[in-house]
């Protein structure tokens, strides 16, 4: 590799993983300057009454909820496209030393290889028997970047971190496998679980203009004329609803357990990840990983990353309604714990880290907390703790949580964890005993 590809590719990476330049001033990193807040009770219904049983919070209280985050957060979810099909591109079933099957499978939205389609990897393990649970979620740099297999297509849209706005060719052969580690693909392997991805600039590129080029275009009634109404959908909406949309491929391969898929997610992809979970019930087990301010975070804490500056920065990610609540957090009529609530009563994991401080790591385990109430709905328990657990304790039963050492990334301790707790919802249990 030459030093300018190396500088390339290093760029892109810090582009993944970095946290912005900020001067601290502007935002609060410290505990004792946090305003003081009242969390929307999840129980209270719009007519003032409490839900007291399962059976409300299914028919009455959920929906309610769901609408206002829909409303005033990440804007309408659309439906499963009525013509979609899938083409199974490339089939291998001996590749990564043989230890698995890879397929690529391409989703034509509408039904027609022009029009608005992605590429999905999936990796199966080859040594278990079928069907296998399944991990689901979006890469930030190209399916080609997940492992270093030479066989999977590089992807062709839009480069990440490329200083051209619109469709650019992705760097290329010298990306493969960069991002190994944030899917440990050999240890999801080892543990029988299989793995479905697709690169999150197929669904949309990741800019304020990006819907042009990506399926929130493709699929609008006027095209590159859209006017987006306030409670339109924005860019993790696409990018929720493209997960939803793999999960429709799984139901329909006899080598994956559609039952027992879970999504997960990183930081922006984590937000998405949780916003997939809530408003798609088929998705049995929920993930995110440092999703932070409009994931797991709770928004009125205001710590690291406020409304205001996640919708001036990324003004594509929500809805345009979500900008009423910029510097105007106490307004919002839901907070992040909301969202959590909404996955109940499917396990639900929410991981912090220590040097993260961007996410709030204390409001990702608050929001945690206050989902409780509603699993206790079901008889479930959630976190079994009250106080914030040390760096590298994992807690939790139904609703799980871990503040690790280190930083803003998807680490193998990170997935140690989230194979263990999906082992455990799930009653699978393959290769050695993974710590718990
Ligand atoms: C940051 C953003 C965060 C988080 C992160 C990421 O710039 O402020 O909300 O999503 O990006 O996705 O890497």
């Amino acid at each position: 590799m030459n030093k300018l590809l190396v500088l390339v590719v290093c760029f892109n990476l810090l582009m993944c993983l970095s946290i912005p330049d900020l001067s601290a001033a502007d935002f609060i990193y410290d505990e004792g300057k946090v305003p003081s807040y009242t969390l929307p009770d999840p129980l209270l219904c719009a007519d003032g009454t409490k839900v007291a049983d399962s059976a409300a919070w299914k028919n009455k209280r959920r929906p309610e909820l769901l609408k206002i985050f829909e409303t005033e957060v990440y804007g309408r979810m659309q439906g499963k496209p009525a013509k979609m099909t899938f083409e199974i591109t490339s089939t291998d079933k001996n590749v990564l030393g043989g230890k698995a099957i890879r397929k690529e499978i391409t989703a034509y939205f509408l039904g027609t290889k022009n029009g608005p389609k992605m590429n999905i990897l999936l990796y199966v393990p080859n040594e278990v028997k079928k069907p296998v649970p399944a991990f689901v979620g979006l890469n930030f740099e190209g399916n080609h970047t997940v492992a270093k297999d030479p066989g999977i297509k590089l992807a062709d849209r839009w480069e990440r971190g490329g200083k051209e706005k619109g469709m650019r060719k992705m760097p290329g052969e010298e990306t493969r496998g960069s991002a190994s580690v944030p899917w440990s693909v050999d240890m999801l392997m080892a543990k029988g679980y299989a793995l479905a991805t697709v690169y999150y600039g197929d669904l949309e590129p990741d800019f304020a203009e990006g819907w042009k080029w990506g399926v929130r275009g493709a699929l609008a009634k006027n095209g590159l004329d859209t006017q987006f109404a306030a409670d339109d959908g924005g860019a993790i909406g696409i990018w929720a609803w493209g997960l939803s949309r793999i999960l429709d491929y799984l139901e329909t391969d006899s080598d994956i357990d559609a039952k027992h898929v879970a999504v997960m997610g990183h930081s922006r992809l984590g937000k998405t990840a949780l916003w997939a979970g809530a408003t798609d019930e088929r998705f049995a087990l929920v993930i995110s990983n440092n999703s932070g301010c409009g994931g797991a975070a709770l928004s009125k804490r205001i710590f690291g990353e406020t409304v205001g500056r996640i919708n001036t920065v990324f003004p594509h990610w929500f809805c345009g309604n979500f900008r009423k609540y910029n510097e105007n957090e106490k307004d919002l009529p839901v907070d992040q714990h909301e969202l959590i609530a909404l996955i109940a009563p499917r396990p639900v994991y929410a991981a912090s880290a220590e040097e993260d401080k961007w996410a709030d790591p204390r409001g990702e385990f608050l929001s945690a907390k206050n989902a409780e109430p509603v699993y206790k709905l079901f008889g479930l328990e959630g976190l079994c703790v009250d106080d914030m657990p040390g760096i590298d304790k994992p807690v939790g039963k139904t609703i799980g949580y871990h503040i690790r050492t280190g930083k803003h990334a998807v680490l193998e301790y990170d997935w140690e964890q989230y194979i263990a707790f999906a082992d455990r919802h799930f009653n699978h249990s393959v290769g050695s005993k993974v710590e718990k």
